[in-house]
């Protein structure tokens, strides 16, 4: 629970992890205490903040201020953001006594004991520093994009103040991140510790020999989408998808937990008397916040009423969501409040909501295997639902293709219809049959389900190669109207043809998943005599979706349509 007086002082930014439990303000905050010495942090983070603003002209950069006052964790903080400056690098940031203290880590972090990364101390940032994603513009200090590419927390294995060790030389701590995890140490290079002739002070980023250790295998960095909002730095740079979309800041798992200094450790999390509706043996609470409120024409959704509409279409959905990992976008406060993207357990989650280990993964994946964890994840307000595409229990092999047809604005919406009927009729011609959906909002999906097996030897690696080549002939029969590469400029006018679902851990929206958008529509699955001119997506809404799916019975037969992947890709090269 926080201290009152706590917040009235400070703009509390929400943060979702002070909700579950309380950890006494112990190393390193040891000034965040009851007797009102906040003020002390708050004065020792804005001196050391100086050197930051002043490299920075606020008026132009979207980067924060350090202005507001951001309150220190419950627990101390790290992100890693991946920047693409004049020259591509990974800054680690650990928050330390009311500011992040930074490092360029010039190649980024490696997993392997036996690699010492360098890392350039730099000038500390703000707290807010950590939900910052998006691009500097060119010109200005660190011009370039920022990925927010891990974070989560941190703790100092050495009990005892983190400021001081570092003014030593020498840190030894654990993080846990969604990439990142483990015990790490950072140390200063001998010979700038010695001459001090540098204001830049030159450090070494080492991991420790444990359990996340890796000594050979791809590196970490081939992970390489933001942990923030799923985006490449490419969907970054030209400011697609969600920019708002904030990660969960989930509580310390127990192993850091573990290596903290006892104060640090969390009790046990209150939990909330069941009151309100109860469906499937789900007591939902708030069953009456609106989740989507009122807008235009629309007059509101709540909770209750996603509830009703899951458990209606679950049984439908359940079939595209079950084995397969799933991320969830969650709107505790509804969809124009903060969101949250969720790829892993949180505490207090229900147990209807299944956790998978993914082999070379170390933190489990949500997933949802039933109608009642459907309603059990609307409980906890997930509004949206980005499955894998995996063959269900099986996240190595391709089990579905997805191609997310996205029109620049300008394009009007037959020029998208035409060009998913282009996608079919070439697929078609591969072998493959798919299926179309609308996406909840201006593009369309086409959806080919697959038959490999997991001894085909078609892994993703391949099946994204597929989807890219299939997409490439098609954009280079018509440049003018269909492009690869998403770029905003030169999207204008144009198609993107997203290949980029075909991978292992991407994902896209399930069919029949609302989406967290004014009027609740949903991603609607659709027969293709539905695709032709005059097909209106926004109809398709948590209200009439129920009614129009037992109408038209969509996808009937996708169980049957699943096609050798194999034999299309060899078919795709025999044409070329
Ligand atoms: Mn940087």
């Amino acid at each position: 629970m926080l201290i009152s007086h706590t917040q009235t002082r400070l703009s509390v930014k929400r943060d979702p992890a002070v909700q579950g439990s309380d950890i006494d303000a112990g190393q390193p905050h040891r000034l965040w205490n009851r007797r009102g010495a906040i003020p002390v942090v708050v004065a020792m983070a804005a001196r050391k903040l100086s050197l930051y603003q002043a490299k920075r002209d606020f008026t132009i950069t979207a980067e924060p201020s350090g202005r507001t006052q951001v309150k220190p964790a419950r627990y101390p903080r790290f992100v890693i953001q991946k920047h693409a400056a004049s020259r591509l690098h990974y800054d680690l940031r650990l928050e330390v006594d009311g500011v992040f203290k930074s490092w360029a880590v010039t190649k980024g972090p490696s997993l392997s004991p036996s690699d010492r990364r360098l890392a350039v101390e730099v000038e500390d940032h703000p707290l807010d520093y950590g939900d910052f994603e998006g691009t500097i513009p060119q010109g200005e200090y660190g011009g370039g994009t920022v990925m927010i590419w891990d974070r989560g927390f941190w703790a100092p294995e050495v009990a005892g103040d983190p400021a001081g060790a570092l003014r030593k030389g020498e840190l030894k701590f654990a993080i846990a991140g969604e990439k990142l995890n483990g015990s790490w140490v950072l140390v200063r290079m001998r010979q700038d510790r010695e001459r001090n002739r540098s204001n830049r002070n030159n450090w070494l980023l080492i991991k420790h020999r444990d359990a996340y250790a890796r000594d050979n295998g791809d590196p970490v960095t081939e992970e390489d989408r933001s942990v923030a909002s799923g985006r490449t730095m490419e969907e970054i740079a030209a400011g697609k998808g969600p920019s708002e979309v904030r990660a969960e800041q989930a509580v310390p798992p127990e192993e850091l937990a573990a290596t903290a200094p006892a104060k640090l450790k969390s009790r046990t999390a209150l939990r909330s008397k069941p009151q309100g509706n109860v469906l499937r043996g789900i007591v939902i609470s708030n069953p009456d916040k609106l989740l989507w409120p009122a807008e235009g024409k629309s007059t509101g959704y709540s909770k209750i009423d996603l509830v009703h509409y899951l458990d209606e279409v679950g049984p439908w959905m359940i079939e595209h969501l079950k084995g397969r990992p799933c991320s969830l976008i969650r709107t505790p406060d509804g969809i124009n409040a903060e969101r949250f993207f969720q790829r892993h357990a949180m505490r207090g989650m229900s147990n209807l909501i299944s956790l998978v280990t993914v082999e070379g993964d170390h933190k489990p994946y949500t997933q949802i295997d039933s109608v009642e964890g459907l309603i059990a994840a609307a409980q906890i307000a997930a509004v949206e639902y980005h499955p894998w595409n995996n063959q269900p229990g099986h996240p190595q092999t391709p089990g579905r293709l997805v191609f997310d047809l996205d029109p620049a604005p300008d394009v009007e919406f037959d020029a998208v219809i035409e060009a998913t009927r282009e996608l079919k009729a070439r697929l078609e011609k591969l072998g493959l049959e798919p299926f179309c959906k609308t996406t909840g909002g201006k593009g369309l999906h086409v959806v080919t389900p697959l038959s490999v097996r997991a001894n085909d030897g078609v892994d993703w690696k391949k099946a994204k190669s597929f989807a890219q080549a299939v997409c490439l002939q098609m954009a280079s029969d018509s440049p003018d109207r269909y492009l690869i590469v998403m770029t905003k400029k030169l999207r204008k006018g144009r198609i993107y043809l997203d290949y980029l679902r075909n991978d292992r851990t991407a994902t896209a929206v399930a069919p029949l998943s609302p989406r967290a958008r004014a009027g609740a529509p949903v991603s609607m699955p659709l027969n293709w005599n539905q695709v032709k001119a005059g097909l209106d997506p926004q109809r398709f809404t948590m209200r009439t979706a129920p009614a129009l799916l037992r109408k038209s019975k969509p996808w009937q037969d996708y169980g049957e349509r699943e096609r050798d992947l194999k034999e299309a890709i060899e078919k795709l090269a025999r044409s070329q």
